[in-house]
């Protein structure tokens, strides 16, 4: 074999192209670099904007997927910041698209929860006082399904007995917020954002005394019209909630409830112990 033939062996064979690029890449690092980074940002924009359209919650958990996938790689590259924020951006604004809770196009405040039995011993400490009482634990929560704040004031609930409670006058139910009323002292915790909102009470001098057997539960407004009302069979151990949060005309209990995580009650949050209104509220049913 010649010098001249081992000469070609050495001769760098790639694809013309390629020997190109890295030519440009060996003269051009950075600006290379540059440019891998706004290829990125585009695939990534259609990329999720294409499964956003395609199927928006999967488009939503395949982003986090890609996201913890890009974070724990760990890339060393310049402008890897940047990736991360435009990632983070587009996160956002994927969240801010997901559908808000498929609320009915029933009554403006629903009864969301009815709390007619308390499990024994702690579990049935629905009022957070650290004390188990059949009478106290008892709750009924509502919820405001629109986007507006309601004037609740001097709004009633009771059921085949009669009347239970009257809320008391200047009570505003906020925007897709819970009211809860327990049925004795002293509710002790957050509730979701009721407490913050002024919006947990309780009967004083007397209790709801929700029949254990079923019943049906009625909310009624100042002038006496009825605004909503949950009619409940025979339940143990735990509250009756409409599933999803406010959204559907029966109710069943909670612990079946998915999301519930098997809990037996959640005064003031969702089902999933979240509170109503965590975020910019979007595609909110205006009030009719
Ligand atoms: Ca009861
Ligand atoms: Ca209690
Ligand atoms: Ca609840």
């Amino acid at each position: 074999m010649t010098k001249g033939g081992e000469n070609r062996v050495d001769q760098d064979t790639r694809n013309p192209f390629l020997r190109e690029l890295g030519g440009i890449f060996a003269r051009y690092p950075y600006l290379s670099l540059l440019a891998l980074w706004f290829a990125l940002s585009l695939s990534f924009t259609l990329g999720y904007q294409l499964a956003e359209k395609l199927t928006p919650p999967a488009g939503v958990r395949e982003l986090a997927a890609l996201e913890a996938a890009f974070r724990s790689h760990q890339i060393d590259i310049p402008r890897t910041r940047d990736l991360v924020h435009l990632i983070d951006h587009f996160s956002q604004s994927l969240k801010q698209q997901e559908p808000s809770p498929p609320y009915s196009e029933g009554p403006a405040v629903v009864i969301s929860e009815i709390h007619a039995d308390p499990a024994d011993g702690k579990l049935g400490d629905a009022n957070g006082d650290d004390v188990r009482n059949a009478f106290d634990d008892e709750f009924v929560e509502l919820l405001n399904t629109t986007c507006e704040e309601v004037d609740i004031s001097r709004w009633t609930i009771s059921d085949s007995e009669g009347l239970k409670f009257t809320f008391p006058p200047r009570t505003q139910l906020e925007a897709r917020e819970a009211a809860v009323v327990f049925g004795g002292p002293t509710p002790t915790g957050r509730f979701g954002n009721a407490t913050a909102n002024h919006l947990v009470f309780y009967v004083r001098g007397g209790h709801l005394k929700l029949t254990n057997s079923g019943d049906t539960v009625t909310l009624k407004d100042d002038r006496g019209n009825t605004v909503d009302s949950a009619t409940y069979g025979s339940v143990s151990g735990e509250s009756l909630v409409r599933d999803p949060d406010g959204a559907s005309e029966h109710l069943v209990g909670h612990s079946e409830a998915p999301g519930s995580d098997g809990k037996l009650f959640s005064p003031g949050t969702r089902i999933d112990g979240q509170d109503f209104t965590v975020s910019a509220q979007i595609g909110c049913r205006p009030r009719i």
